[in-house]
């Protein structure tokens, strides 16, 4: 009796709170199907959604999205016993909440020694490069289709009309466009109801994707600037490449269900190569529960590479989009700088950096924030320049000394608080971020901690200070460059720690490309038609450029081999013939930085050795890293069981080599193939990491023809416990001509 009645409590109060709970928007994954057609995928979406729902009814109103053309999914507005039931059914192989992601905000292709011309215009270029952002601004000479013939005949993909969208803003050049809204909406409510600015259609209002496009293809055009800064020629990595647009992102955040559909749509329309500078918030999601994971799965399937960026988060175990079958792309400065310098009344020189194109007319005076606090607040508030923390009078006509509280701060908004109160220019003490070009409405300059101390000396002893800031200058060829930017994500790899993460990292500091005009946030309010951004979303689409043209030397390349020729090939050493150092203090890096290293596109055409690896490898790679082997049967179609016992993770023929937990002496196996005409020999060279002896057998490799492959084991012999640290090293396999090298990070837990 008590039983029972406590039961019916329970189920009670279970159908209140199922009752009361709002419905999420969950996303169901069920991996590659055999169904004949769209149709039927949807149909068997809906009977699998009207047994948790109910009804078909109720099936039709909960279903967002269908995936159905590469795999089988879709995504639905669920409670979370809704979705804890589908879980259950033994055809899923997983369910997620959709979360939100977010953008990770021509002179840097000199700096990567391509000359534009290097890449003759021919059939081969044919190559389709998808940019999966926030839209494009089509109208940007970057996106002329002057000498361009028609269209790939196998691209499937389409011009999609919308608001302020028609189908002759396609063209040879930009042949797709389309945009994802329904997951977003889901999620948030109507666009409308957001109270911003947006176009629907793949209209660009925010200029993120209209700069990473032109970036990756942009055409090439003379004579762009941003207001006479880094004038010169704008053109993409791949200017012969052609464009597939897929807009996933309103006001800079993108729906992981929005983000599959483009995926599947990307895949299925026949490009060759994806770019995607959006990630998830850190910690990244498991690889089935993270949509770019899954729809990067079934692209790498199909033999398209996607380069993604790593993230702007700048801690190590921060980076994102880690899967061993996405290209994980990290930032590094260039060889330019933007300095905007300040003279002060004592005739001493500071320097500065900024975006800054304004004059100013005199000598102002200077006025510390903290000096300057409204009634109320603290001194050290006042000093960060936040809305309402300044005592109008006493900036009104100066420069404003500010501070940042967090690297997170918005430095931009502290030049409208300080514009606000009358100030007539600013000078932000900014250490961290001094090297990373931002624009203010008003002129404004960022200093580092010497400049700062030397500008507190002058402004307590005089009783007058004053200062002027000038406009910016463009300086080339500063040294050290390039150094790994302040912002770009660290590893190592927090899913599969084995795999080290990032990949490479390219430019994505200070980056000059093509920019909506009505995208005016970042740009202090101005119209411009080209833009100096940062972030790795820039560094992300150099890559992307750079496997395009990969492929359009190699077509028959897999993304593997495409990717392996561009990590094998990069540089550690910068300018000054040392190691790459890290922003802003120049500290000492690791592959945790950058991977491979930076990118070296030219020597990337002919790789000489090349590491490779197909879908079935990742198969035993997902079985060793704990994947269920009943949950993996559906993921490719095939029959699936995992290997007794798993093929360690660490050998996957993956082109850097790493090993999270070594217990002891460990071998690890890799295969090369050779690309290269007639016979070669190359030899083994080792860097050893400390603490760890490493021997390679054989060590040396005889090749007579192109294509064939050698296997070869690296043992390494630890003789340190490098207690839950990594240490590094490297292996370089040389013929004289090409220097393959594979960076190898250990973490000896025992020996
Ligand atoms: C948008 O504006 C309407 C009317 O002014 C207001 O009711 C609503 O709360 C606003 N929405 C947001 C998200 O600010
Ligand atoms: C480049 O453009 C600027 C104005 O934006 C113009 O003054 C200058 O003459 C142009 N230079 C060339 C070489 O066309
Ligand atoms: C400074 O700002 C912080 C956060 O806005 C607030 O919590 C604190 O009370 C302020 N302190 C003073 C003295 O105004
Ligand atoms: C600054 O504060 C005022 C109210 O004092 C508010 O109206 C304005 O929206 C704020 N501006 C920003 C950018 O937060
Ligand atoms: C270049 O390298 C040398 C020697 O390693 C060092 O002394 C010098 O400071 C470096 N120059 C720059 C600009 O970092
Ligand atoms: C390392 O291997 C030894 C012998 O194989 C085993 O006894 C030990 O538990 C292992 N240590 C760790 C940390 O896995
Ligand atoms: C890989 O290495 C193991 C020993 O570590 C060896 O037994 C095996 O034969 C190797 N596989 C190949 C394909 O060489
Ligand atoms: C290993 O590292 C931990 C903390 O990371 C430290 O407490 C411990 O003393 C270290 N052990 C050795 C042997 O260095
Ligand atoms: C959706 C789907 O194709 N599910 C299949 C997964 O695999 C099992 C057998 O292993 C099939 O019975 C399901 O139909």
């Amino acid at each position: 009796m008590k039983l029972s009645i406590a039961l019916t409590l329970f189920l009670f109060l279970r159908l209140t709170l199922t009752n009361g709970i709002k419905p999420k928007h969950y996303i169901v994954y069920i991996g590659e199907h055999s169904l004949p057609n769209m149709d039927s995928v949807i149909s068997a979406n809906h009977e699998m959604l009207a047994v948790v729902t109910g009804s078909f009814d109720g099936a039709q109103q909960a279903a967002v999205h269908h995936y159905t053309k590469n795999f089988r999914g879709f995504s639905a507005m669920l409670t979370p016993e809704q979705a804890q039931k589908l879980a259950e059914s033994e055809s899923v192989i997983s369910i997620f909440e959709s979360r939100t992601n977010h953008v990770h905000t021509t002179h840097s292709w000199d700096f990567l020694g391509v000359k534009y011309n290097q890449f003759p215009k021919d059939s081969k270029s044919d190559v389709i490069v998808g940019v999966i952002d926030t839209g494009v601004w089509p109208e940007s000479e970057s996106f002329s289709d002057e000498g361009f013939g028609p269209a790939p005949k196998r691209f499937k993909g389409e011009c999609v009309v919308g608001d302020q969208f028609t189908s002759a803003n396609c063209n040879r050049k930009l042949i797709g466009a389309r945009f994802y809204y329904k997951g977003y909406e889901a999620e948030n409510g109507p666009l409308e109801s957001l109270n911003k600015t947006f176009i629907r259609s793949a209209r660009d209002t925010e200029g993120h994707g209209t700069h990473t496009a032109s970036t990756v293809a942009g055409s090439v055009v003379s004579n762009v600037s941003l207001f006479g800064l880094a004038r010169g020629t704008a053109r993409g990595g791949a200017p012969n490449a052609r464009l597939a647009i897929y807009k996933v992102c309103w006001f800079h955040q993108c729906s992981d269900a929005d983000l599959l559909l483009a995926l599947d749509d990307a895949t299925h329309d026949g490009v060759d190569v994806i770019s995607i500078s959006i990630g998830a918030t850190p910690p990244q999601p498991d690889f089935f529960g993270d949509a770019i994971s899954i729809g990067s799965f079934h692209a790498f399937r199909k033999g398209i590479l996607v380069s993604a960026s790593a993230g702007n988060s700048g801690l190590p175990s921060t980076a994102t989009n880690v899967a061993p079958w996405i290209l994980t792309v990290a930032a590094s400065t260039v060889d330019r700088e933007f300095t905007s310098n300040v003279y002060l009344g004592n005739s001493k020189m500071l320097k500065g950096n900024s975006l800054n194109p304004l004059k100013m007319d005199k000598h102002y005076g200077v006025i510390d924030a903290a000096a300057a606090a409204a009634p109320g607040v603290s001194p050290e508030n006042a000093s960060f320049c936040k809305n309402n923390t300044l005592h109008h009078s006493l900036i009104k006509g100066k420069i404003v000394v500010c501070t940042t509280e967090t690297v997170l701060d918005n430095r931009r908004e502290k030049s409208i608080f300080v514009r606000k109160g009358g100030g007539v220019g600013m000078i932000l003490i900014d250490p961290i971020a001094k090297d990373v070009g931002f624009q203010f409405v008003i002129p404004a300059t960022l200093i580092g901690q010497n400049e700062a101390e030397q500008l507190q000396a002058y402004i307590t002893t005089d009783k007058n200070p004053v200062a002027i800031i000038y406009p910016t200058t463009t300086v080339l060829n500063s040294k050290p460059a390039p150094k790994m930017a302040v912002f770009s994500s660290m590893g190592p790899n927090v899913i599969t720690p084995d795999i080290i993460k990032p990949d490479i990292a390219a430019p994505g500091v200070n980056i000059l490309a093509a920019w909506s005009p009505i995208a005016t946030e970042t740009t202090a309010e101005r119209s411009v038609d080209y833009n100096i951004i940062s972030g790795t979303s820039m560094s992300c689409p150099h890559i992307s450029a750079i496997a395009a043209i990969v492929k359009s030397r190699h077509p028959s390349w897999s993304p593997s081999a495409i990717k392996s020729a561009i990590m094998t090939t990069a540089t550690v050493q910068d300018n000054n013939h040392s190691l790459i150092l890290r922003d802003p203090f120049g500290s000492q890096t690791t592959p945790f930085d950058y991977g491979s290293g930076h990118v070296n596109p030219v020597a990337a055409l002919d790789p000489g050795l090349v590491y490779d690896f197909n879908s079935l490898d990742i198969i035993d790679f997902l079985c060793s890293n704990g994947a269920d082997p009943a949950k993996l049967k559906n993921l490719t179609g095939e029959p699936l069981t995992c290997k007794n016992p798993p093929t360690p993770s660490y050998d996957l023929n993956y082109p850097s080599i790493g090993i999270a937990s070594m217990n002891g002496s460990v071998s690890v196996n890799r295969t090369v193939t050779y690309y290269g005409t007639g016979p070669t020999t190359y030899l083994a060279y080792v860097e050893n990491p400390e603490g760890v002896k490493v021997g390679v057998t054989p060590y040396k490799l005889k090749f007579k023809k192109a294509g064939e492959k050698k296997t070869f084991r690296i043992n390494f012999r630890p003789n340190k416990n490098t207690n839950r640290s990594f240490v590094f090293g490297s292996l370089t396999w040389r013929n004289g001509v090409h220097v393959v090298r594979s960076p190898i990070g250990l973490n000896v837990i025992s020996i």
